[in-house]
């Protein structure tokens, strides 16, 4: 058992060694060339296992790409490679790296915390660099992307769940008939039935468009937007991120004023997430106030973002039962479930990662248990984008990244 233990050890860390582009880390090889923000925090937990000073130095560079505005980019196109669209030529945004215009879920806010828990000695200066900015992303957060305390996205790829059923119908709203056309560098790397559809890219590249155009400037982006969605993932990660930079400031005497009144907003916004209907938190359609009626791993990340409650515990129950490595994208119950195509079934580490670390905080039974199956999925099936929830199947992209973080951060 430890010999194979040693063995996955011995992988993950060759998949975050062979994936570092030198101070930064892509997520994959060919399908994803660039420095994704989310990714990023999850290596920077990966590296930290084995090599504290270069888990430090990812999260810096990420935030080396911080917009004046505080937004921190979902994409940092540090060096052009043609492997990938949309690129920087289509993006055309003006922050100090070539980048992405939207943002991803703060994570990284959480996982400072975490590094610096581990090595306080070596984490001192880091956390003293980047707390400011890592207060004014949730500034902007609060700013740009926030209704009525829930925290929005204004774009599919921000909330890290690109196809989400949640979405499906304040997509269906977006018409993009103008969008012209474009060529996909995706399906020259996964087979088509694991993507999103033409649909759906249709619309992600008109979301962009639309940004162009406007000049990525916040405030006219805010104007009538045509999509905005009111998002769990968002929501929990910022919520989590709030009380952990709080902890942060504590301890080495930074200002942390106004931070528990962003929290207390956060935790009221968090109620207007919480869908009767399902028994669980869903998405809310800014635009015309409607729940999407969907059941996904991000329903269940309240435990991570600090609250705890007992009739989503029973729907959890439900949803992981028929299940044997956790929590999936979509409900097998939902007749949308497609355990293959990306966020609407398969089964991804790194949610069930932040459901199983909330539940195991808060005692949980269930979170040990995650934790196992998730360890016992990489184990059989190595470490792959994402999984057929069913069967365990990798599916998408191999030697992820985000993976082999999971395996060295939690579940190994
Ligand atoms: C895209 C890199 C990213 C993740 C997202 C995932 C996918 C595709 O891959 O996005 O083109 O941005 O949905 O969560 O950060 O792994």
């Amino acid at each position: 058992m430890q010999a194979i233990r040693d063995e996955l050890d011995r992988r993950a860390i060759q998949i975050m060694r062979d994936n570092d582009r030198g101070g930064y880390t892509i997520p994959t090889h060919g399908l994803y060339p660039y420095q994704w923000n989310w990714d990023s925090a999850f290596a920077a937990l990966g590296f930290a296992a084995f090599d504290p000073a270069r888990a430090w130095r990812e999260i810096e560079i990420l935030f080396s790409g911080q917009w004046l505005d505080g937004m921190v980019p979902h994409i940092l196109f540090h060096r052009p490679d043609p492997g990938y669209f949309p690129g920087p030529d289509v993006w055309q945004c003006r922050g100090p790296l070539p980048s992405s215009g939207i943002t991803q879920p703060p994570v990284a806010l959480s996982f400072a915390r975490r590094l610096y828990e581990a090595a306080p000695a070596l984490g001192e200066v880091p956390v003293r660099m980047l707390f400011d900015p890592m207060r004014r992303w949730i500034q902007w957060f609060l700013a740009w992307r926030q209704d009525r305390g829930a925290i929005c996205i204004a774009h599919p790829w921000e909330s890290g769940r690109d196809n989400a059923a949640d979405w499906d119908r304040a997509m269906a709203a977006i018409d993009p008939a103008d969008v012209g056309s474009y060529e996909r560098r995706d399906l020259d790397h996964v087979h088509a039935a694991m993507r999103p559809t033409k649909d759906d890219y249709d619309r992600y590249i008109w979301l962009v468009q639309r940004g162009r155009r406007l000049g990525w400037h916040a405030p006219s982006l805010a104007v009538d937007p045509p999509f905005l969605v009111a998002d769990p993932t968002m929501t929990f990660t910022l919520m989590r991120g709030v009380r952990d930079l709080i902890w942060l400031g504590e301890r080495l005497g930074l200002p942390t004023a106004g931070l528990m009144h962003d929290l207390a907003m956060l935790e009221q916004g968090a109620e207007t997430l919480w869908n009767p209907a399902i028994g669980a938190y869903d998405s809310r359609n800014v635009l015309d106030g409607a729940f999407s009626g969907t059941l996904s791993n991000a329903s269940f990340l309240s435990w991570y973002g600090g609250i705890d409650r007992p009739e989503l515990a029973r729907t959890l129950e439900e949803v992981m039962a028929p299940l044997p490595y956790g929590v999936p994208s979509l409900a097998l119950q939902d007749e949308r479930f497609d355990p293959r195509r990306y966020w609407r079934g398969p089964v991804w580490g790194v949610l069930n990662m932040l459901v199983g670390m909330g539940l195991e905080e808060f005692g949980h039974p269930r979170g040990a248990a995650l934790r196992a199956m998730t360890a016992r999925l990489i184990a059989s099936h190595g470490f792959a984008e994402y999984f057929d929830p069913r069967d365990g199947a990798p599916a998408g992209g191999g030697s992820f990244t985000w993976t082999a973080a999971v395996w060295l951060a939690w579940a190994g």
